[in-house]
């Protein structure tokens, strides 16, 4: 049986901002995010990790992806790739890594998956062809347990068990509470009516949101929203909770001001801010 996440359970657990405090006080994010097919993913996933309250966010990414975001975000630090190197050392200095949101599963990017993630101490949100491209490499995972949230969709969870995505749909919960026990992750299954599973049993599941999210970008803000309040210091948990609700909240409150036909994912950043007021 879940349990419905509220609005009290989410305002309980949400960071506060101290008087006498500075960037370093709010965590750093790594993203590594974004291809040159999928750009936008890499400024969704930047824009929700800086507008959920994380104190400096780093994009690693390819030159074409940098340039792109910089266009649209004046926060970010970049990382030009490829850069092994530089790569594993902004890892390590980082609070929370975003990876895979924008990028496909290759054998490249899992490489630069296990680079990074291998190199950081904090807490891992894994997305998208991140997380798809060690699909097949559970025992890596299951090294990040503990500390790693992953963020599927039901198509995704179908790559990560290979079973269908209708199999997954008739049981959501006993899907994601299984993955999330076998792999010691943190597990969002996404879609109408999230749920979060961990791997210690619990399952919650989320009523915020609706079918104005569903458009392409949607879960690359979801993944940078998460990855901000944990870079804050919300165990990896409180951040998957907290950040599919608001996620959801902030979509609902857009869809009464633009509709949910004409609502875009980048919209719904202005409504997350006015859900913090
Ligand atoms: P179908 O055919 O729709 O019924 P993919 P992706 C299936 C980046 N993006 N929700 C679905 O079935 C992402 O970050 C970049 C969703 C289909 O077979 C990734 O890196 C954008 N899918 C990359 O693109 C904006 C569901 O899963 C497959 C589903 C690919 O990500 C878009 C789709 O999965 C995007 O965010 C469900 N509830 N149920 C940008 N602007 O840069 C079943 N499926 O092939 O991984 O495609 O999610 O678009
Ligand atoms: P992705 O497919 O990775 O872009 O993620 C889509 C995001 O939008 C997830 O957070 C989903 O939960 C959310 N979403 C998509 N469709 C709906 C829907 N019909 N109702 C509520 N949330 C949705
Ligand atoms: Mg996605």
């Amino acid at each position: 049986m879940a349990t419905k996440i509220t609005n009290d359970l989410v305002f309980r657990n949400l960071p506060r901002r101290a008087p006498e405090s500075h960037k370093g006080s709010y965590g750093k994010v790594l993203a590594l995010c974004g291809c040159s097919k999928y750009r936008g993913a890499a400024a969704l996933c930047v824009c929700g990790a800086l507008r959920a309250g994380a104190g400096l966010v780093t994009l690693a990414a390819e030159e074409s992806v940098i340039s792109a975001v910089a266009q649209r975000v004046m926060e970010p630090v970049y990382l030009p790739l490829p850069d092994e190197d530089g790569l594993s050392l902004a890892a390590s200095k980082s609070t929370v890594c975003v990876a895979g949101c924008g990028k496909e599963a290759t054998p490249a990017t899992a490489q630069e998956m296990k680079t990074a993630l291998g190199a950081s101490s904090g807490t891992v949100v894994l997305d998208a062809g991140g997380l798809c491209s060690l699909a097949d490499d559970k025992l890596f995972l299951m090294g990040l347990s503990g500390r790693l949230i992953v963020t599927p969709h039901p198509g995704e969870m179908a790559r990560l068990t290979g079973r269908s995505v209708r199999e997954i749909e008739a049981d959501r919960g006993a899907t994601a509470l299984s993955f999330a026990r076998e792999s010691g992750a943190v597990t969002v299954l996404k879609g109408h009516r999230t749920l979060v599973a961990t791997p210690w049993g619990e399952l919650y599941e989320n009523g915020t949101g609706n079918a104005g999210l569903a458009r392409g970008g949607s879960g690359d803000i979801l993944a940078g929203i998460i990855a901000g309040l944990a870079a804050q210091g919300l165990e990896p948990w409180q951040a998957a909770v907290c950040g599919v609700y608001l996620h959801g909240l902030a979509a609902d409150w857009c869809a009464r001001r633009l509709s949910m036909q004409g609502m875009l994912p980048s919209d719904i950043l202005a409504d997350l801010c006015a859900i913090f007021l």
